[in-house]
């Protein structure tokens, strides 16, 4: 989907990646941070807080809900907790923006409040599915309405008992095992969720430091309602899925050698490092050390010649955001890449499949869209004007493709950057990119 105003990039060809940087801050931890300190009792304080877009959606709709909340004050915020049921009813619809985390952890968590209250979201938002989270609150006794589609905006009625579920969910989704187990919060007795694969855990680990207590048994967490969380500092690391476009373009373009420092490199989320290598990566992992429940590292990337693989399926959910990155990246490796397994990535900001085919084939790659994936045949790649559609990840993936390509790549539609990376032009142009943007 577009965003109302063309900011557009223009990379010249060639370059190589260095130095030493710290990317911006982990988008999925800045908004749990908000959501947990918000219905904190006490005063939480974050560090390296990511001040994009969707995480400032978070925080704008929790101001809008009675939260008083300092900052984003170089990445540091400073969030009075109003305890379990002190959020107040907002004077008008939340708007979320481009933000599926806030909207989908949101109908979790406001499902149990004494008030109604309406979620809105941009263009994109506003196609993408919602019944993966309405369906099993509405088991667990909230009455959320959307569209016919099942797409934003979603109102929440007010005054829904909720009664804890076991919940198995039908596709790999961190987002939705979220949303039940916030709204378990307030339910009663014990809500449990069973994945089919392991996604980001980042949830779970942030309410046992906020000093809820979460089983976990395998596939499952279960958590039991009516407790309370108690304020805690959170130390937010470097986004691994911002980190993952100067991976790939340290990768591919020769003579690079990029250090990433302090980047959260929790087990659910490091699909990328073990992609990357298994295509025969360089890559260096040090200064490894727990903040505050989560680990993190100083990631070493030079360049070295990629071969194509077959993607293992496992890797897939914990590699969900880095796809678009991935896929330049197996567009310059000698051989062909095969994805399957990842149709959540037609669900995306975009359908990150398409699109990414779409701006790789006009590249002159030869990139064929299977129903749950893709194949990439390794090669030299054109310069050409390409869309990103509005999807940040796409516009960031693509200027890491001109490192290789043999002229201009000149992307559209790249406002969004804005939401999860809104320094990536600065880091890039530092370290080594040559990019511009306008608009
Ligand atoms: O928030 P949004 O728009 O859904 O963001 C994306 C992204 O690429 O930034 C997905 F498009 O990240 C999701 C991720 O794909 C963030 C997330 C989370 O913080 O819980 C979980 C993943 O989504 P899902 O659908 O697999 O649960």
């Amino acid at each position: 989907m577009s965003s109302d105003q063309n900011v557009r990039f223009t990379v010249a060809p060639g370059g190589a990646l260095k130095g030493r940087i710290r990317v911006a801050g982990d988008k999925s931890i800045s908004h749990r941070s908000i959501m947990l300190g918000a219905l904190a009792e006490g005063v939480t304080r974050v560090s390296g807080f990511l001040e994009g877009e969707d995480a400032l959606a978070t925080l704008r709709a929790f101001k809008a809900m009675g939260v008083t909340i300092e900052g984003p004050d170089a990445g540091r915020v400073v969030i009075r907790g109003v305890g379990m049921h002190g959020l107040k009813k907002p004077d008008g619809p939340l708007d979320l923006g481009n933000s599926g985390t806030s909207m989908r952890l949101m109908a979790g968590l406001l499902a149990g409040q004494h008030f109604e209250v309406e979620m809105v979201g941009d263009a994109s938002l506003s196609t993408r599915p919602m019944r993966r989270v309405t369906d099993p609150l509405a088991l667990m006794g909230a009455h959320i309405e959307s569209t016919p589609a099942g797409t934003p905006p979603l109102k929440i009625h007010a005054d829904s008992a909720l009664k804890g579920i076991d919940y198995t969910l039908p596709m790999a989704s961190a987002q939705v095992k979220s949303a039940v187990l916030l709204a378990g919060l307030y339910a009663e007795g014990k809500t449990s969720t069973t994945e089919p694969a392991p996604t980001r855990d980042h949830t779970e680990r942030m309410l046992k430091g906020f000093g809820y207590e979460v089983e976990r048994d395998g596939a499952t967490a279960r958590l039991t309602g009516g407790g309370k969380l108690v304020a805690t500092d959170i130390d937010v690391p470097a986004d691994i899925s911002s980190a993952a476009f100067f991976m790939v373009g340290a990768a591919i373009a020769k003579g690079s050698d990029i250090t990433l420092e302090h980047v959260g490199i929790n087990p659910t989320r490091t699909g990328v490092i073990d992609i990357l290598r298994l295509m025969g990566a360089k890559i260096d992992i040090s200064n490894e050390q727990e903040v505050g429940g989560e680990p993190v590292a100083d990631l070493r990337i030079q360049s070295a010649p990629l071969k194509g693989i077959r993607i293992p399926e496992a890797l897939v959910p914990l590699a969900i955001d880095e796809f678009p990155a991935l896929f330049v990246a197996a567009a310059c490796a000698e051989g062909e890449t095969v994805l399957t397994g990842a149709e959540e990535l037609r669900v995306k900001e975009s359908d990150r499949i398409q699109v990414m085919a779409d701006g790789l084939v006009k590249m002159g790659v030869d990139a064929r869209p299977t129903a749950d994936g893709i194949v990439i045949k390794g090669g030299e790649m054109a310069g050409a004007e390409v869309d990103s559609q509005g999807d940040h990840r796409i516009a960031m993936a693509f200027a890491m493709a001109a490192l290789r390509a043999k002229g201009d790549v000149v992307i559209n539609d790249c406002a969004n950057v804005s939401t999860s990376f809104p320094d990536f032009v600065v880091l890039a142009g530092e370290t080594g990119l040559n990019i511009r943007s306008e608009g």
